[in-house]
């Protein structure tokens, strides 16, 4: 057996019907892209690449890129997904760290990629946005047909990388037992069938693009419209064919400014779902009010994937997450005792079943700190349960900030710019932001007598760090508010620069 691949790649060699769509509307059918994902894993297999080495892809979003992913089911290899805007100085921490047999990486980023690879004896393909560069030429001479990798429940599939409170990015190894028990239950708690298509806006190398989305879609025969990314007249153009769509609450912000956001438009859609990083109650209250549809949103971490949803059938609350998924224990303890806290107390909250993750990467001590001795995981969100048993995410004990749907840890941005000539020292906080939720802000100390612009903070971290990653704006103060302990007290800077993008 290989748990994935049977449930989500081999049912696609005998559908003849599209399961993707590209952005100039031609179809990839699954007896197409069954093919395409065998001459990739002929390739990789080529390479040398065993069960249990591990793939690495840096590359744009495509049809081919998935199919990357599918091939990796296939040969056993574990797939390491990521994201695009990473600079070079991090893709070499994640080389170095997880030791890929193979990097795929975009044509225009291959030179940077090349001494990274020879350094840390990874083979370079390369993969472009027009089905091009060297993977492509290898797939294309290469069989169709491959053996299949056995593949228990217990096997990994997949290491993604998350950042964490040190600064150091940890790979979460995630399991195909994790990976298919979350996509069973997602496709029925928001019952998935054959007939849907999905808007699929997401990149594919974090956990809601690729677990959720992809994964759901394939285990149920749905079909795919496959954006390259989020692009709102795109998207407004394309929704008419869709059934479904999962976002980030971003999506929903910009769809909202936009005139085509009508009850016409967008009433046709069975489901809209959003996760990631909270939806404001209001945002889901007006996307009501505007097109009828009631978003539901869900929770999950790229440790455990999905946890909880708000429910398909029944009501849909605004500024919660709904109900632990089947199977997924979910509590709320207090953070001194570990003792489990009454429904309508705020604590932390700690998940436990069949989802969670099998630890990270090589990082045996951190992953202890992590878990519970009766197997719960630490989420490091706040939160409560309602009367009703509905969960709310008041905040994060974990010092972190989730900028359109993507994580930043201060600490690695605050280490930076620390490192440079002319800083004492700096703090790194979110603060809200209308487009992006929360944005990354950093104050900062000059050393004495030093007068310093935002740019000459920006500027070089940009060389250093995903834009993402990077401060929005910069503040300059003679020095940080800290408590008796001596710790700084994020909670007041954020107060001071909470208006910084309000208008
Ligand atoms: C892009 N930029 C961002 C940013 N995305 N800055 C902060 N936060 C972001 N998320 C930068 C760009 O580099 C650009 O810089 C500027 O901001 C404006 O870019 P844009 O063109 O407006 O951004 P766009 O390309 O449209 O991307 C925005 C976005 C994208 C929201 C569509 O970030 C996105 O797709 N986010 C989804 C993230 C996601 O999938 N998260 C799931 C994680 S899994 P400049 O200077 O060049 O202008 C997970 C588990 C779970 O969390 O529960 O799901
Ligand atoms: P990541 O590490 O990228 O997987 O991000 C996981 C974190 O995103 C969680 O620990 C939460 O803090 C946050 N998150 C995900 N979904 C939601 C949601 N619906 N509401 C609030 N926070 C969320």
């Amino acid at each position: 057996m290989n748990m994935l691949f049977d449930a989500l790649v081999a049912p696609l060699e005998s559908r003849s019907d599209a399961v993707l769509i590209r952005p100039d509307n031609s179809e990839v059918t699954g007896e197409q892209l069954f093919a395409l994902s065998g001459q990739i894993a002929n390739v990789l297999h080529d390479a040398g690449v065993k069960p249990g080495h591990r793939v690495a892809m840096q590359c744009e979003k495509s049809v081919e890129a998935l199919a990357l992913y599918l091939a990796c089911l296939r040969v056993g290899s574990l797939f390491l997904p990521l994201n695009t805007a990473y600079m070079p100085a991090e893709m070499d921490y994640f080389v170095g760290d997880a030791e890929p047999t193979v990097v795929v990486s975009s044509i225009k980023a291959a030179d940077q990629m090349a001494p990274i690879c020879a350094n840390h004896n990874a083979t370079l393909f390369t993969l472009g946005e027009n089905s091009d560069g060297t993977l492509m030429d290898a797939a294309r001479a290469a069989a169709t047909d491959c053996p299949v990798a056995e593949r228990g429940p217990d096997d990994l599939a997949v290491i993604l990388y998350t950042s964490g409170t040190t600064g150091r990015s940890k790979g979460a190894m995630l399991s195909h037992k994790n990976l298919l028990s979350n996509a069973e239950s997602l496709s029925e708690a928001w019952r998935f069938t054959s007939d849907d298509r999905l808007l699929h806006a997401l990149p594919i190398f974090h956990a809601h693009g690729l677990f959720v989305a992809v994964n759901v879609s394939l285990n149920v025969g749905a079909s795919m419209i496959f954006l390259p990314k989020f692009d709102i007249d795109v998207v407004m153009e394309k929704i008419g064919n869709a059934t479904t769509m999962m976002g980030v609450p971003t999506f929903y912000t910009r769809m909202l400014a936009d005139a085509r956001c009508t009850p016409e438009n967008l009433g046709h859609m069975r489901l809209f779902v959003s996760g990631s990083a909270p939806l404001l109650a209001e945002t889901h209250r007006e996307f009501e009010a505007k097109t009828g549809q009631r978003i539901l949103e869900r929770y999950g971490m790229t440790e455990t994937t999905m946890n909880s949803s708000n429910p398909y059938d029944g009501e849909r609350r605004a500024g919660t997450v709904g109900f632990p998924l089947p199977n997924i224990e979910l509590r709320v303890v207090d953070p001194e005792t570990g003792d489990e806290l009454p429904k309508g107390e705020i604590g932390n909250l700690e998940v436990r079943g069949p989802n969670v993750f099998q630890g990270y990467w090589r990082m045996p001590e951190k992953t202890a700190e992590d878990f519970r001795d009766d197997g719960f995981f630490i989420t490091g969100d706040i939160a409560k349960f309602d009367q009703d048993g509905y969960i709310t995410i008041i905040g994060r004990s974990k010092d972190l900030v989730i900028s359109g749907g993507y994580n930043v840890y201060p600490k690695e941005v605050e280490s930076e710019i620390d490192d440079l000539d002319g800083v004492n020292e700096s703090a790194v906080i979110g603060v809200p932001h209308p487009d992006f939720g929360e944005a990354v802000v950093a104050v900062v100390v000059p050393k004495s007598g030093v007068a310093m612009e935002a740019d000459q903070i920006i500027s070089p971290l940009q060389q250093r760090l995903a834009k993402f990653k990077c401060p929005k704006t910069v503040f300059f103060v003679d020095a940080l508010p800290r408590n008796t302990m001596g710790k700084v007290q994020k909670n007041e800077l954020r107060k001071t620069y909470a208006t910084t993008f309000q208008a």
